[in-house]
């Protein structure tokens, strides 16, 4: 230990401390077998700064020796100040102004596994991988998400934004990012991915990274969208949010090219293979799901419409950005009809809905202190009391005859027996089949530009709802497939 300068001579004690004692640790660090605390004081009089060095001589692993930093205790939070390491003297130093405890503690970090990607234009995908280092032995996560740059999330890529969770031990986690296909010549464009909001670590660099989309050199002069087989990727990567699996796509291509050029078929064709991703078992159980969530959670807001007049209307909670980023963590792993499918949606589903009821919005709107009845009759009254005397008691009995709702499980089971119930499945449906116009096609809320209030939505609900839920009928589908905006999105 130096000081910098001494004014009046003194006594210097170094009392050796439990770790865990040193002070509050901050994120990004852990006190491990490694570490080491001590509360140092003098009763000289000195004038700052001050030089501290401690020798580690147990640590073997100049990588773990690397991770190592010392804390110092200032106002009860412990501060990084680490100076210089030496693997060699097994020595770690820091400076600081003032005494007071000190711990050495080692990092974890959670970055991204290069600072730049790349991949050529198409319907495809590319996977980002984010690595931990330090000490992994604990739990960690971390958000992420895309941001446009040069690439917009409407033409160029889906955007994806989630949590990934590092299990005690994991030390390398991955996202994909949908690429889709366009016939536009643009030239190479970037898009921005960035980590954010770690838990129990800290970012490192690159902690941002950027992805280049390689144009194609040459692009055909008309609209990509109108070539089967990448008209159908594009309907995976905007309903499932996922890149086709071979047999799918293969599948759902030769519905249409099965028409030959037979332009009537091939019409009808369309429209009915996308309304099929909509429909699916996997969109239903994912997107759909995530939909009834917000509305059982929530309710319905209000919205305006001019069709015909003026008025108000009640129309779904959920915006895009939360229905994208819950739906691709619901739908994570999950391909319908794959090996081991089923088993991965429940245990999504179970991971969305105990995540969903820790949020502090969901915390908010039903606090801990209501009564089992009191919390599940929100619930279903928010869903448009779809639950019969037996299924709200069902409801109710998650709780085990508690007289509070502090069980973050049976709150968890009880929002999803809601959101599942049936009668909701079928009194959502059709509004939320207009909703995913928006979300899938357009990628925007339905009062975003180019509207500017719920009068689109208005318009097709009703329709819809007049033709009983005839997609084909009500031209719903079809108004939204062959429209100027779904088509500029991919081409010119
Ligand atoms: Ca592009
Ligand atoms: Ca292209
Ligand atoms: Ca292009
Ligand atoms: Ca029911």
């Amino acid at each position: 230990m130096t000081f910098a300068q001494v004014n009046t001579a003194g006594i210097t004690s170094f009392n050796s401390i439990p770790p865990a004692s040193a002070g509050s640790v901050p994120n990004g660090y852990v006190i491990n077998g490694s570490s080491i605390a001590f509360d140092v004081s003098t009763t000289a009089v000195f004038a700052p700064p001050v030089d501290l060095c401690f020798t580690l001589p147990a640590v073997n692993d100049a990588a773990a020796f690397g991770e190592l930093s010392v804390l110092h205790n200032e106002g009860g939070t412990l501060i990084d100040r680490t100076v210089s390491r030496d693997f060699a003297m097994k020595k770690i130093c820091a400076r600081v102004n003032s005494l007071s405890p000190f711990t050495v503690a080692s990092q974890v970090t959670v970055q991204f596994s290069a600072s730049t990607y790349s991949v050529q234009e198409d319907c495809t995908f590319v996977t980002i991988t984010v690595n931990r280092g330090g000490d992994t032995s604990g739990a960690a996560n971390v958000d992420y998400t895309t941001s446009d740059q040069v690439a917009t999330e409407r033409k160029d890529y889906i955007k994806a934004l989630g949590n990934l969770r590092f299990a005690a031990g994991e030390t390398s986690k991955t996202f994909v990012v949908l690429i889709n296909e366009d016939s536009f010549a643009e030239g190479n464009e970037t898009l921005n991915i960035n980590l954010s909001n770690p838990l129990g670590a800290g970012l490192s660099a690159p902690a941002s990274a950027t992805i280049t989309i390689t144009d194609d050199a040459v692009e055909p002069a008309g609209n990509v969208i109108d070539e089967a087989r990448n008209y159908v990727c594009q309907n995976y990567h905007d309903f499932l949010n996922r890149q086709p699996d071979a047999s799918g796509w293969d599948f759902w291509t030769n519905e249409i090219t099965s028409c030959g050029g037979n332009a009537q078929c091939i019409e009808v064709r369309r429209i009915n293979v996308s309304a099929s991703f909509f429909l699916s078992i996997e969109f239903q159980q994912t997107g759909y799901l995530v939909e009834r969530s917000y509305k059982t959670a929530y309710g319905d807001v209000d919205g305006t419409s001019t069709f015909p007049t003026a008025h108000s209307l009640t129309v779904p909670i959920i915006r895009s950005n939360e229905f994208l980023a819950d739906t691709q963590q619901i739908t994570k792993g999950v391909v319908v009809l794959q090996p081991g499918w089923e088993q991965q949606l429940e245990a999504n589903k179970v991971a969305f809905f105990n995540e969903f009821v820790l949020r502090l919005r969901f915390t908010d709107a039903f606090p801990t202190s209501m009564t089992p009845a009191q919390f599940v009759d929100q619930l279903n009254q928010r869903a448009g009391n779809v639950l019969s005397a037996s299924e709200r008691q069902t409801a109710i009995d998650l709780f085990g005859g508690a007289g509070t709702t502090t069980n973050n499980p049976a709150r968890a089971q009880a929002l999803r027996q809601v959101a599942e119930d049936q009668d909701l499945v079928n009194a959502e449906f059709n509004r939320a089949f207009v909703l995913m116009q928006y979300f899938g096609y357009l990628r925007r809320n339905p009062n975003d530009p180019q509207d500017t209030d719920h009068t689109g939505y208005d318009f097709w609900l009703v329709k819809l709802n007049q033709f009983g839920g005839n997609y084909i009928s009500a031209e719903m589908v079809k108004a939204f497939i062959t429209s100027i905006e779904y088509g500029q999105r991919f081409g010119p």
